[in-house]
């Protein structure tokens, strides 16, 4: 078994691996330091407090006309975590959730960001921003080991729905991601949301579903195994990791997440907007009972969005957006299409809507009665 320091040496000793083989060329390229600075002093600066999902902070779905500095701060927490179903993670969170939480800026908005490496952490991590230009998506200059912090700025020039993830290096990058440190940015169009024909849109709420495939290793009974720390828990992680069938799929972090006292709420006639990343692996949402209205499956929102769909699709690394209006009261599934993973394997949520029933859309017409198989449903056979 591996000590803590034993841990944390191989796993850097692993990171650097497959930065040596490119050598000092590289490095030459990377370096940013002579670069003349980029002068923002005329911008306004906010901060941002990040909540916990799903939830997202307060923001303005139109932005001001000048765009701004937006300020984040996020800390890095190592942490093991209950995932349900007996099993528990040694878990590697932005800002001590999975997913971590969901920013909001807009195109032409600066994202500004503090990122802190609690002291107490093992392992070196980072942020790529599938939203940002250059430096491996901010990868490469933001590197910080246990005790650092680091401050990265980035031009939000792509509206859409975008993954972050963090991503040290080699195989720490997969490691990483599946043990919980992936979140998203939504990066809107400046006048907000727009339809097919390109008239406005706006939501009435946020929900940030981030999806999780977890790999965690079992003894030879068919239980979870537990660790001490992440590095412990590495080597038999990688194996099922390596075996590419997930032990967990669900959402916001463990099974029962968003289902029963944690299950989303929403009114009839409310526009809800669903967020959905996947950093790893492709999913599939539906919601049970409804529809997205306008999807952009892709999460891009300079393509114009597909209507009524019944289930659309999130590549593994992106994030994509759906809007819905519900129409009925009810209790609504929302899940993984894949139904082994929404059942089985935790991918599911729910949104209790609370409204009146219109029995125009849907009507139980008889309800189940015990019928006379003598005489009745004779014809309904070709
Ligand atoms: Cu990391």
């Amino acid at each position: 078994m591996l000590t803590r320091r034993a841990a944390m040496m191989g796993v850097a000793g692993i990171a650097a691996l497959p930065m040596l083989a490119q050598a000092a060329k590289t490095e030459e390229i990377m370096d940013t330091s002579m670069a003349p600075p980029a002068d923002l002093s005329s911008l306004q600066r906010i901060k941002r407090r990040l909540i916990r999902p799903p939830m997202v902070h307060e923001h303005e779905q139109v932005a001001p006309a000048e765009p701004r500095i937006v300020e984040f701060e996020m800390q890095i927490v190592e942490k093991e975590v209950d995932v349900g179903d007996g099993a528990f993670l040694q878990a590697m969170t932005f800002n001590g959730s999975i997913p971590g939480p969901m920013m909001v800026v807009h195109e032409g908005d600066y994202v500004e960001l503090n990122l802190y490496n609690s002291p107490e952490n093992l392992m070196q991590h980072n942020i790529d921003f599938h939203a940002a230009t250059g430096a491996l998506g901010g990868g490469s200059l933001t590197l910080v080991n246990p005790g650092e912090k680091t401050t990265l700025r980035f031009k939000a020039t792509r509206p859409g729905t975008f993954v972050y993830h963090c991503a040290p290096g080699g195989p720490m990058i997969p490691w990483h991601v599946v043990s919980g440190m992936s979140g998203a940015i939504m990066v809107l169009p400046r006048n907000g949301l727009t339809d097919h024909n390109g008239d406005p849109v706006r939501y009435d709420r946020v929900f940030y579903i981030g999806e999780n495939d977890f790999y965690i290793p079992r003894d030879a009974q068919g239980n979870f195994k537990r660790f001490a720390d992440v590095g412990e828990s590495y080597p038999d992680t990688l194996e099922v990791m390596n075996g590419l069938i997930p032990s967990h799929v669900v959402f916001n972090g463990k099974i029962g997440a968003l289902t029963g006292d944690n299950a989303l709420h929403a009114a009839q006639g409310e526009k809800v907007l669903f967020v959905h990343s996947q950093a790893n692996r492709d999913t599939r949402p539906h919601l049970i009972g409804g529809h997205g209205d306008l999807v952009w499956e892709t999460g891009k929102f300079n393509n114009p969005p597909e209507r009524d769909l019944e289930t659309w699709f999130i590549r593994g690394g992106s994030a994509g957006a759906a809007l819905y209006e519900f129409r009925q009261p009810g209790v609504y599934a929302y899940v993984n299409h894949n139904l082994i993973e929404a059942v089985n394997l935790g991918a599911t949520a729910h949104v209790i809507v609370e409204g009146d029933w219109n029995n125009d859309l849907m009507e139980q017409v008889q309800a189940p009665v015990e019928y006379n198989a003598a005489y009745e449903g004779k014809t309904a056979l070709p």
